[in-house]
Order: C-alpha cells, then structure tokens, then sequence
C-alpha cells in the first residue's frame, strides 16, 4: 500500500513535500536530513521517473570519477556486481557545499556513500563488502578462503597505507604527467604495491590478483594502475600484463569514457606539470 502511494505521488511530479512524503514511505527509517537532499537531486536532476526513486533504490554518492579513487572502487564493484544503481556527484571542489553535501549521508565526510534505502553505508571496503553480500554470483571475493583472507589484507593495505603515493601521485584518470615525481618515501610505496602484485600474481591463475575475474583486490588496486600510466611509472612485464588487462576491461573502459568527460578540477590538474 505505502508503494503505490509514494508511487503516484512520484508520478505526480509534484513539489518538494511531496517528493518528501513519497521518500520518508519508500525507505521507512530515512532521516531528514537525507529526505532534503534527496529532494534537491530530485530537482536538479529533473529525474521524475519512478525508476529512480522506486526500482533502482541504490544510490552511490561519489566525487567526480576521474579524480576520486575512493568512489571509483566502488562504482566498480557495483558494475562488477551488475547490481542497478544511480549515482550522485557531490562536486567535490567544484561547488560551495560539496562538504555539507556528504555530512547530509556521512558524518565521516567522505565518499562514496551508498544509500540503499534506509541504510546509508560509508568506506570503500565496506560498501564492496556489502555488494559482494548482495551479489555473491558476481564472486567479487574468491570461494577459497584463504585467497579471501589475501584479498583482504591486501585491500585494508591499501586502504591504511600508501600516503606518500597518494598526495605525490593524485588520481587523474585522463591526465598525463610531464613528469614522473620520485622520493625515497614514494620508492617505498611503489616497491611494496610492486611486490603485493608480483605475489599475488605468482599464485593466481591470471590475470588478475586473485584470480580470472576481477575481485575486489583488483578494485581497490585499479586507480593504482590508473596513477602508475598517468604518471610514466616504468612497469615489469609481469605487471604490464596485470595493468592491461585491467584497463581493457569492459566495466574499467566504461569508467575511463566517464572520467574522460567530467568537470576539470584545477587543484588537482596542476599536479600534472
Ligand atoms: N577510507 C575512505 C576514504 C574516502 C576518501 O578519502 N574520499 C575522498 C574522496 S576520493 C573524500 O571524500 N575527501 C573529502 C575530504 O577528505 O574532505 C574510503 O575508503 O571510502
């Protein structure tokens, strides 16, 4: 009964407080503050289809994917995952507000955000975590366990180290470097990221890190790949062989035409002269 009223009232196209009452019945627990912002996507985008407040309840609020790595990985498991969703760009560094944005879904502050009705899930990880969940048949984590305790370790690695990487080398999908930044700290990052590869990929069937498919490992390590080709970082063969057949896969193709398109950020451009 509460779908078919938030449903006509959807398809009314009506004002805010509609579009408000029709959120609070679709998704039960849904705080204010979140109804507010849903409402301003709803009329920035001028989205009034039912498929997108109602079918495809998934929404991941991310920054522009051509600079931010946490929302590419994932944008990437859910692709992976073939699971339905929309987006929500917050403009991080373009507009005023892109801080207040996030704090309406993550008092962490940060993106991605994935909203799937009621429950609002931050941290990379996590959300991937929860699209495996969701999708075990996608086999974003191996069935053998201890290739799955790898594949963790190596994820929370990246997520807990590599800082250096990270403020020399800034994501820049489409971006090319004239140069290619060097530190003994960064030769430090980049050896250890070159010998979790050259590992992984020693046990693994190829040509990804744990196995055939592309698993969350590889998730969390393609805008890893992305920074090594933006940046001139020479490769072996062996990881030459793992970066290529990473970016030629469909779902990474898909994500280099987005990045290829979006809203230029000047703060993080200049990192490439
Ligand atoms: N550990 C977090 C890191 C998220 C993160 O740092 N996201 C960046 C965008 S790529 C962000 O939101 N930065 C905003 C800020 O730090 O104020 C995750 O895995 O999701």
């Amino acid at each position: 009964m509460g779908h078919t009223v938030a449903k006509t009232a959807l398809l009314t196209r009506s004002t805010g407080t509609v579009v408000r009452t029709a959120l609070t019945l679709l998704s039960g627990e849904i705080s204010e503050s979140q109804c507010e912002t849903f409402q301003v996507l709803y009329t920035e985008q001028h989205d009034a289809s039912v498929d997108f407040w109602y079918q495809t309840p998934m929404r991941l609020v991310l920054a522009n994917l051509n600079y931010s790595s946490w929302s590419m990985r994932a944008w990437l498991a859910l692709r992976l995952a073939e699971l339905p969703f929309k987006t929500f760009d917050v403009a991080m560094k373009s507009q005023p507000d892109w801080k207040e944005r996030i704090l309406q879904f993550s008092g962490a502050g940060k993106v991605p955000v994935l909203v799937d009705g009621a429950l609002t899930i931050h941290e990379s990880l996590a959300i991937c975590e929860y699209v495996h969940e969701l999708r075990p048949a996608a086999r974003l984590w191996p069935e053998d366990r201890a290739l799955r305790a790898r594949g963790r370790a190596i994820s929370c690695e990246m997520l807990s180290s590599f800082s250096t990487l990270r403020s020399l080398m800034p994501c820049n999908v489409r971006g090319r470097s004239l140069r290619t930044p060097t530190s003994p700290a960064l030769d430090r990052d980049l050896a250890r990221i070159f010998d979790i590869w050259e590992a992984s990929l020693a046990t693994s069937p190829g040509p990804y890190l744990l196995s055939d498919h592309l698993s969350i490992a590889d998730c969390m390590y393609a805008p890893v790949l992305f920074r090594f080709r933006t940046y001139g970082v020479a490769l072996s063969d062996t990881v030459r062989s793992y970066s290529d057949a990473v970016l030629s896969h469909p779902h990474l193709v898909e994500l280099q035409h987005i990045a290829a398109s979006t809203d230029p950020i000047a703060e993080y451009d200049a990192a490439l002269q």
